[in-house]
């Protein structure tokens, strides 16, 4: 059986529930409070006791990128890497700049830190639509684990800091076409259903 330790508001969780949902992959789910983290989610993941983790057989994974990875290739299909070596360096590329390029300027303004505004999460907003206008997906021509990587972040952008996607008719057009998939519509269902 796999578990995961989840909570619903958080993104990186998302990412392994997106993955899983379009895997198809039936998990057992243990929900974690953030504002008062119990002492096993330490236990499980030391020192940071941060969530997602993944349980399967005795293997504990932490980590949402190296999780959507592992259960790439558990389970090869619905293949959401592509299949050669140079596109595959592209997906991990992006998911590895997406600190930078999404991640910061939206914690920094969610968070209130001195770093955060709206100007700087409008030009990373910019910046992503500039690269989907040119490729219909995060890391090229196909649906990969780098738009999983990005879409619960522009899901919470919209939902939670009320950011009007419609000036960036690329990021909106390809929010579209993510959300015909079922596992992406749960997330923005569940999303939508967050308290404040
Ligand atoms: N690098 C981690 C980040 C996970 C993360 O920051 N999770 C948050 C919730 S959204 C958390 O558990 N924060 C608690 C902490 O690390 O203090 C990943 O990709 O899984």
């Amino acid at each position: 059986m796999t578990t995961l330790y989840d909570a619903p508001r958080c993104p990186y969780c998302a990412r392994v529930r997106i993955a899983l949902g379009e895997k198809g992959v039936p998990v057992e789910t243990v929900q974690v409070s953030l504002d008062e983290r119990p002492d096993f989610i330490f236990e499980l993941n030391p020192p940071h006791g941060s969530v997602p983790v993944l349980e399967r057989s005795r293997l504990i994974v932490p980590e949402s990128s190296v999780i959507m990875e592992y259960l790439e290739e558990l389970h090869p299909e619905p293949a959401l890497m592509p299949a050669g070596p140079d596109d595959r360096a592209l997906v991990r590329l992006a998911v590895e700049r997406f600190p930078e390029r999404l991640g910061d300027p939206y914690y920094d303004l969610y968070l209130g830190r001195p770093a955060g505004s709206p100007e700087r999460l409008a030009g990373a907003l910019a910046a992503l639509d500039e690269r989907l206008a040119a490729d219909s997906f995060v890391a090229g021509a196909s649906y990969t684990l780098a738009d999983i990587a990005y879409v619960p972040w522009v899901l919470r952008a919209e939902a939670r800091l009320g950011i009007d996607l419609s000036p960036y008719g690329s990021l909106a057009a390809w929010l579209g076409r993510l959300l015909e998939r079922p596992a992406v519509a749960a997330e923005r269902d569940l999303v939508a259903a967050l308290e404040p």
